[in-house]
């Protein structure tokens, strides 16, 4: 009978081998091994020219008892290949690396215990978040060796090393591709690496990538490999046990690497890997072992050992929903509320960010974007839709900027499907997608939709339908409940990547089909909170306003804001620096934008 991989990590802790690239140094190859002195130290290429130097670390590691071996295919892709002129190998490398691994598991699997084969997908040498590739070209590269990996036969995939989270996107978007054309799937591994600092190279924090990884449900297990010894993980190892409802694997180094006389030295040894790793399973509840550069036979057979007798420690996981920048994780729900969305990058809603946007000065949006986080954003929202210009363009100039140079998650606003698409295509965090509606029926929602499953992102969903603008609570929770169903049930999203906003219409103009507007909003909020309370609520507060003179505007959206929040708001696009707290509003300005938002029409009467 053949066990899967997911059903095997189910019952015990599984064993990862250990280093590919330095057991296939200590065989001291020469060029002619390589397959010629221009292919010397591609090892990848070693599949096709001395099968049997990566035959001897598969058996090496399968002997000392690892349940699951990696191909030779770390930096198998066109991207990497291309550097030795071998990128037309690409498929045949994969392909082959795989059936040796497969073969070489399969002499070693027995009932008691079952051997896989993980295909090994490395960072490529290229960042995508400093522009070194674009999204579609890695995707496309990655593409190739999945499908390689799979017609070799492996049993998963190992997305590991990974340095940048845009990357880790691309081989998702990849994966699920493939997947998608063959109607079947491979169990994925995402595993990232934590440099000495404490984040990944692009500067990216645990909890950041985290939060990213979270919406794609093709990731089975995520965890850390590379770069540092098993001391130096721990504390972003707990963070990922506490927080990640997936299986969790680590993959240390045998220690940091030293320089020793111009060769790079691992001292870790194994007793002392058998130590961390035991403290890792028996106290986190780490669920998958093994070991990165500089691990040996020896540490594997250490670690095969104890996974026989210990247990993972059962983990209570925190899985409060986040949104997320390159750089860290935000989480949806603060304690009070609002989160406050900046409001200001937006060309519709800013006029100074209108004209940075007319002269092309993108860098001064930047300086914009900052501006908001020091007045206290925690989210950004934005826009650059502009009549005559090409919306396109102008969100991939802010995009590829504000992915590395603002601290804070993003909102993409826009009504533009490719706008959409351009944005997340660039961006390395689990964005905001702002937004959906039921305007026209459901076709560009089911476009925009497939967007955040493919990219990771959660989406705003407006209360409007073929109707327009619901008006009344009960027509806006209706159609937040049509939307919502169509968005879990038919496009696989979850509930709590769902962001519902119940739009308001002004108090400012007076007009008496808009007097109600604020109160039947309020209203909404109570209901769909009560309704869908693993979904959350939104509001772009300034529109409450518009048409009032300033002072008023401030007064009238900070008592709306506290009101919505009372009722169950978990966010608000604001202009941060203007939302007052109730304290500093006299009592006359509160009473009055109380009388305005509740209807209460007290001048009429007197
Ligand atoms: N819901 C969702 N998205 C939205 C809105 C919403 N996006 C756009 C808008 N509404 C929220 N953003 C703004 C931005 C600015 C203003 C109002 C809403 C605003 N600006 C000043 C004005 O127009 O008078 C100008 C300020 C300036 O020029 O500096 O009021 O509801 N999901």
């Amino acid at each position: 009978m053949h066990t899967s991989f997911l059903d095997a990590l189910a019952k015990r802790v599984l064993v990862f081998d250990g280093a590919t690239g330095t057991s296939l140094q200590a065989q001291d190859l020469t060029a002619e091994d390589f397959g010629g002195p221009a292919l010397e130290g591609c090892n990848e290429h070693l599949v096709l020219s001395n099968p049997a130097a990566v035959e001897a670390v598969h058996r090496d590691f399968l002997e000392a008892g690892a349940d699951i071996i990696e191909t030779n295919t770390f930096g198998a892709t066109s991207v990497v290949l291309a550097e030795y002129d071998i990128a037309h190998l690409t498929r045949e490398i994969n392909r082959e690396a795989a059936a040796i691994a497969r073969r070489m598991a399969d002499t070693y699997a027995s009932a008691a215990q079952p051997r896989f084969v993980a295909g090994s997908i490395g960072p490529t040498t290229k960042l995508p978040s400093l522009g070194h590739i674009g999204f579609d070209a890695l995707r496309d590269a990655y593409a190739e060796q999945v499908e390689g990996l799979i017609d070799g036969g492996v049993d998963l995939l190992c997305i590991e090393t990974c340095q940048d989270m845009l990357q880790v996107k691309a081989t998702l978007a990849a994966a699920a591709g493939v997947f998608a054309e063959r109607g079947s799937r491979l169990p994925v591994i995402v595993s990232v690496t934590i440099e000495t600092m404490g984040t990944m190279l692009m500067g990216t924090e645990i909890s950041a990538a985290l939060t990213t990884i979270d919406p794609y449900d093709i990731v089975s297990v995520f965890g850390m490999n590379c770069a540092t010894g098993p001391e130096e993980m721990e504390e972003n190892l707990r963070t990922i046990c506490q927080h990640s409802p997936r299986p969790v694997f680590v993959m240390p180094n045998a220690g940091i690497p030293e320089n020793v006389g111009g060769h790079t030295c691992y001292r870790l040894t194994p007793d002392e890997l058998e130590a961390s790793m035991r403290r890792f399973v028996g106290d986190l509840g780490v669920n998958i072992i093994g070991g990165c550069c500089g691990t040996t036979a020896e540490h594997i057979r250490r670690l095969a050992a104890i996974a026989r007798e210990l247990t993972p420690a059962p983990r209570t996981i925190d899985n409060s929903v986040s949104v997320s920048s390159l750089y860290s994780a935000v989480p949806l729900h603060l304690d009070p509320p609002p989160l406050l969305i900046g409001e200001r990058c937006n060309a519709n809603g800013s006029k100074k960010f209108r004209e940075l946007l007319l002269e092309d000065r993108f860098d001064d949006m930047v300086a914009m974007a900052k501006e908001q986080i020091r007045e206290g954003a925690h989210l950004l929202d934005i826009c650059t839709a502009y009549v005559g210009r090409d919306e396109v363009r102008d969100m991939r100039e802010v995009v590829t900027r504000f992915n590395t140079q603002v601290s804070i998650p993003l909102m993409i606003d826009s009504t533009e499907v490719p706008v959409i698409e351009e944005a997340l295509k660039l961006y390395a965090g689990k964005a905001i997608v702002n937004s959906i509606n039921l305007e026209d029926g459901e076709e560009r929602m089911a476009k925009v939709l497939a967007l955040c499953k493919t990219y990771g992102a959660a989406v705003v969903a407006l209360t409007i339908d073929e109707d327009g603008m619901a008006k009344t609570a009960q027509k806006k929770l209706d159609i937040a409940a049509r939307i919502r169903s169509l968005a879990t049930e038919k496009y696989g999203l979850r509930d709590e990547d769902i962001i519902f906003d119940p739009l308001t219409f002004t108090l400012g103009s007076g007009d008496e089909e808009f007097r109600r507007s604020a109160i039947e909003t309020i209203e909404s909020i109570r209901m769909i909170k009560e309704t869908f309370p693993r979904c959350f609520v939104s509001l772009g507060v300034s529109n409450v306003s518009f048409g009032l003179n300033p002072q008023a505007r401030h007064v009238l959206n900070s008592v709306f804001l506290h009101e919505a929040c009372e009722a169950g708001l978990d966010m608000a696009i604001v202009h941060a620096s203007k939302i007052m707290p109730l304290y500093r509003i006299d009592d006359k300005g509160r009473e009055l934008a109380m009388d305005l938002i509740g209807d209460h029409r007290k001048w009429e009467q007197q």
